[in-house]
């Protein structure tokens, strides 16, 4: 065996200690399935027994989320290790998230950020230090920050067949030290969250807006964050969380979930690891489209849009973003999900947005006449948490000086 090989099967052997995480699943289980109106697992089934055609029919179209196991053989991902990652990309460049245990990060309101590299982070994992216990490389972009490692994960097949879909972002990175609590929220894809190293206890709450407690509507962020700490609820404060539904597991290396798009998800690491991620829709121009503007997913589709019209709507191109929606809605989808949305569907979704800005829309008339001046449309912006008006990011020398102050 080479000193590689064998150093992938220390790592392995010392990571799987079934019983620690079964454990620690259990206690961060307990209050959760005595409070939840039900608390089921998620199901598993073997890739090896279901092919791209059956999980299309059987959990894409009726939005269930699974567990594949075995769904990521042969992937050259799976011999990841920590170690051997610093050894090939250490000095890659790399977005971490500063503040990440406060109670602000668990509702999804706010985290710092900043650059480091991919060894100065892993370097903090090891040590397990206090700036580790509150940073997370997450929602690294593999083709940005990781491009030697693309070749390393190959698609699933479940995305790339006849039956399977059209990818819209990823892959992602995600290196988690242990006891990280990933805030709940949901995103506007279909995802699949796949294991590679340690692993994570993840929780599904399916399409639940009135349960789930969404943050206030203009909330930064590309996703929808729930207010819920879903390991210690406040039941004085958020009565209807116990009306919620949870489907639950742990996920091991080697195995991949389905996230249904918009399914209320949160995750926390029971070992420190490595994970991927991949966003995507249905195949097709448009298929999509029609799917979200219909249930289960309208309800939660047109509060993450609305959600990201209000982030819009302090700003001065407002009114010119109402006045040639359209346009606006039709780029928009174009660059989240490369769909090209239909008269039609432009209509549907544009008639919803000019209901909420009712007001705002007369008074745009009255006092333009309606006519477009500029050749492009405004841009609807994802106004993220990341977001540069609101968030520095500090280079690795400032970084280093804080550190040293610090000290
Ligand atoms: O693994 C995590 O911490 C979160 C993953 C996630 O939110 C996602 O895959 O959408």
């Amino acid at each position: 065996m080479t000193k590689n090989a064998k150093g992938v099967m220390a790592e392995r052997e010392t990571e799987i200690d079934a019983k620690g995480i079964d454990e620690a699943d259990a206690h961060l289980s307990q209050h959760l399935s005595g409070i939840c109106a039900s608390y089921t697992p998620i199901p598993r089934v073997s890739a090896s027994d279901l092919s791209p055609g059956d999980f299309h029919q059987r959990y894409f179209v009726t939005a269930a989320p699974v567990v594949l196991t075995g769904a990521t053989e042969g992937w050259p991902a799976r011999d990841w290790t920590l170690a051997g990652l610093v050894e090939r990309v250490g000095d890659n460049e790399v977005f971490v998230r500063g503040g990440t245990h406060r109670d602000d990060y668990r509702r999804g309101d706010k985290y710092t950020i900043r650059r480091d590299t991919f060894r100065g982070y892993c370097a903090d994992l090891s040590a397990a230090n206090a700036r580790a216990r509150s940073s997370y490389l997450a929602v690294a972009s593999m083709a940005q920050a990781f491009p030697q490692l693309l070749p390393d994960v190959p698609l699933p097949e479940y995305l790339t067949s006849a039956q399977g879909g059209k990818l819209h972002l990823g892959p992602y990175l995600w290196v988690a030290l242990k006891g990280h609590y990933e805030f709940c929220h949901f995103d506007p894809d279909d995802n699949f969250l796949v294991m590679v190293r340690g692993s994570k206890r993840v929780l599904l709450f399916g399409h639940d807006l009135d349960g789930m407690y969404p943050n206030r509507l203009g909330s930064l962020g590309k996703t929808v964050q729930s207010q819920v700490d879903c390991d210690s609820p406040d039941l004085n404060k958020f009565p209807r969380f116990s009306n919620a539904r949870c489907q639950h597991t742990v996920l091991r290396p080697g195995e991949m979930l389905f996230i249904p798009a918009f399914v209320w998800h949160q995750v926390s690491a029971l070992e420190t690891g490595i994970s991927l991620n991949m966003f995507y829709g249905d195949g097709g121009e448009s298929s999509y489209l029609d799917k979200i503007c219909r249930l289960p997913y309208r309800e939660h589709f047109l509060y993450w849009l609305r959600n990201i019209f209000e982030q819009n709507r302090g700003y001065d191109n407002f009114p010119k973003l109402l006045s040639r929606l359209d346009e606006v809605l039709y780029n928009f989808f174009l660059k989240q999900w490369h769909e090209v949305a239909s008269q039609e569907q432009l209509k549907y979704v544009g008639d919803i947005v000019r209901g909420w800005y009712k007001p705002e829309i007369g008074r745009i008339e009255e006092e333009t006449g309606d006519q477009a001046t500029s050749k492009f449309p405004p841009m609807l912006k994802i106004r993220g948490l990341l977001h540069r008006d609101n968030t520095k990011v500090r280079t690795a020398e400032e970084n280093e000086k804080k550190v040293q102050t610090a000290k």
